[in-house]
């Protein structure tokens, strides 16, 4: 069985800064990617284009990043049965609150799992903790990075000295 790639879209190239944490996340796991500028608002066509041919292109999840008015996620969500990972991103006056509004409130029926304001990095962990329910090899990846986590964690915690009573 080839792998799963990760197809990672963004709406606009002006969300590379932060999507880039996610293709950094993707690479670190070994996970294949593709990145694409698709916007729901400017080429709507070429967005229902890519959903549609997705899961017959070798996909398994796609992450979803957008600002604003961020429908992005939501409309590839309504052309796929694979899963979307919603990503919003703080592009606006208003700090992102109007992309995760956008993006996190779907309609039952179009789920659309949303990560935090700019969580980039969750948003790809989750792409391949999904792509990992049907591949141990990566499950195992994901749970050393848990590990790991952990054991960086202490280690700050060790740097404060422990209790710090003053
Ligand atoms: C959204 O509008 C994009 O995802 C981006 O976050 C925002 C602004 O796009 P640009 O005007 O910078 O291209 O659709």
């Amino acid at each position: 069985m080839t792998a799963k790639k990760v197809a990672v879209i963004m709406g606009s190239d002006s969300d590379y800064p932060v999507v880039k944490k996610a293709e950094a996340v993707l690479a670190s796991f070994g996970v294949p990617f593709e990145t694409r500028v698709i916007s729901a608002h400017r080429t709507p066509a070429r967005a229902s284009e890519f959903a549609l041919a997705a899961r017959a292109g070798g996909f398994g999840v796609i992450v979803a990043a957008a600002g604003k008015a961020a429908h992005l996620a939501g409309f590839l969500a309504a052309h796929t049965t694979l899963p979307v990972v919603g990503l919003p991103l703080k592009a606006s006056a208003l700090e992102g609150l109007d992309a995760l509004l956008a993006t996190v409130q779907m309609p039952a029926g179009i789920p659309v799992a949303t990560v935090a304001i700019d969580g980039a990095e969750n948003a790809a962990l989750l792409a391949v903790q999904i792509l990992a329910v049907s591949d141990s090899a990566l499950a195992e990846k994901l749970q050393k990075h848990r590990v790991d986590m952990a054991e960086s964690v202490a280690q700050k915690d060790a740097a404060f000295g422990g209790s710090r009573v003053q």
